[in-house]
């Protein structure tokens, strides 16, 4: 990175601190830019009703009547959202794009008469509207006559291959842990148990995914790049570490919820947690079933991104084949909300006090573009920001410098009043961003003090709204 401006000339200052722990990559670091991402489930159970399809669907049931992906993209872009991971299959075996790997798919349905490719309608409305594209191609596969056996990974590799290398860049890869039990088979209708650790070939495949796609995150319970978060409620941990240490974890094998929620202090690779959560109360649209308000969505949005994570919302178009309205005005008043929320930020181009020098140039923490960070073998840091005047404040972000590594346990948030400083709030980990609502105050000197950290922390902007 380039040296800050205001930055004295010495080698100490052009040089990022030395990492501490593992480090996000160039792909992490372009996903955690993006914070709130998308997800669309749509197949033969939006017809059918179910939520995991037994695989014994008939292709005829997929019959959208007015598919349309450039308003899903719309709909994606009214609440802010910068992808969307479609789907292309899920648990029923059901492909959404015309596949040489089975004949259970779309090319055998009504839809479009049977020249459709709702992965490619899709890919191309995401090009259009400026927003990534991500798919979620299931392991488990209840249709598929060889599920259990060798015959279906090879398969399963090949729907990889053609999704890979068929729809432009790709900004992520879901792979989900549902896993074996009972389906249709081929007609066999039994129940088929896989070891989710061997069976799928991961790290093959997940080997081939970075090869053909460099910029996808690929996500699963164990990675490799992105972790699931423990729960469907699009919740993050409070403490939330950016870590995990992969030893013995697999997809669809990960029993220690709480590793998942709050990560791994001592985690040896960078493997941050993706909430994911759907607008409706199911993955896949249902009549009676209505969205969550823009206020819950917020309250998601705090809970997700607000705690160092991104926020996965999922939509769900109904048989139609679009958004529902009612979904789409929730997802732009939820944008309202987060854009009203963080639109004047009162840090900025603000003097900035610390109690020692440190490190780097402090005056970035409220301009952008720098760090600061605390001397070598410090691990507590006070940092004040001097407002223009008296105001109601009521919310803050901090991020830290995340290529250097995680390192803040603990923080508080001060404001003062009269001559003394009063504790408004009191986190645990901060990560690439860690954002609080505080409880209404009126200061002109607000201070962020590190308690407690792994190493010198280095910070990187301080926004105040
Ligand atoms: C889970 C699946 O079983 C659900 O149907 C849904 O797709 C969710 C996102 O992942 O593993």
């Amino acid at each position: 990175m380039a040296a800050p401006q205001s930055c004295p000339a010495t080698a100490a200052c052009s040089a990022l601190p030395a990492a501490h722990g593992p480090v996000p990559s160039a792909r992490q670091l372009a996903w955690h830019g993006r914070e709130v991402y998308g997800f669309v489930h749509f197949t033969v159970n939006t017809f059918t009703g179910k939520e995991w399809g037994y695989g014994d669907e008939p292709e005829s049931v997929f019959a959208p009547s007015a598919l349309d992906c450039r308003q899903w993209v719309a709909a994606a872009k009214a609440g802010g959202l910068g992808a969307l991971i479609l789907t292309a299959k899920h648990h029923d075996g059901f492909c959404l794009w015309p596949t040489a790997t089975t004949t259970h798919n779309i090319a055998r349905s009504p839809f479009r008469g049977g020249k459709g490719d709702v992965v490619g309608e899709l890919a191309e409305a995401c090009r259009e509207g400026g927003i990534g594209f991500g798919i979620y191609c299931s392991p488990w596969d209840r249709n598929h006559a060889e599920y259990g056996r060798d015959g279906y990974v090879a398969a399963y590799h090949a729907q990889f291959e053609e999704l890979l290398t068929r729809y432009g860049e790709l900004c992520e890869v879901w792979f989900d842990g549902a896993n074996g039990g009972d389906g249709w088979y081929g007609g066999a209708k039994e129940k088929r148990a896989i070891d989710p650790a061997s069976y799928y070939r991961f790290d093959r495949l997940w080997a081939r995914c970075h090869e053909l796609q460099p910029g996808a995150v690929l996500f699963s319970d164990a990675g490799p790049d992105l972790r699931w978060v423990g729960n469907e409620r699009g919740v993050a941990g409070f403490t939330n570490w950016c870590r995990q240490n992969p030893a013995g974890l697999a997809p669809g094998g990960v029993k220690d919820i709480a590793y998942l929620t709050h990560g791994d202090p001592a985690g040896t690779v960078w493997r941050p947690a993706e909430c994911d959560v759907s607008i409706r109360p199911g993955w896949f649209w249902h009549e009676q079933e209505r969205p969550k308000t823009a206020e819950q969505l917020f309250g998601l949005w705090q809970a997700s991104v607000g705690h160092g994570s991104a926020l996965l919302l999922n939509l769900t178009p109904d048989r139609r084949g679009l958004i529902p309205e009612q979904d789409v005005a929730e997802l732009a008043g939820f944008r309202r909300l987060v854009e009203g929320f963080t639109a004047t930020d009162r840090a900025a181009g603000r003097p900035v006090i610390t109690d020692a020098p440190g490190r780097g140039d402090a005056a970035a923490l409220t301009r952008g573009g720098g760090w600061w960070a605390a001397a070598e073998g410090a691990t507590t840091a006070t940092i004040e920001i001097q407002l223009e005047a008296e105001q109601a404040v009521t919310g803050i972000r901090i991020e830290e410098e995340i290529r250097c590594g995680q390192r803040v346990e603990a923080f508080a948030v001060e404001a003062e009043y009269g001559n003394a400083w009063t504790e408004l709030a009191r986190g645990t980990t901060i990560g690439p961003q860690r954002i609080l609502r505080l409880p209404p105050f009126v200061s002109r000197r607000l201070r962020v003090r590190i308690l407690a950290a792994q190493a010198a922390p280095v910070l990187r902007r301080i926004k105040v709204y």
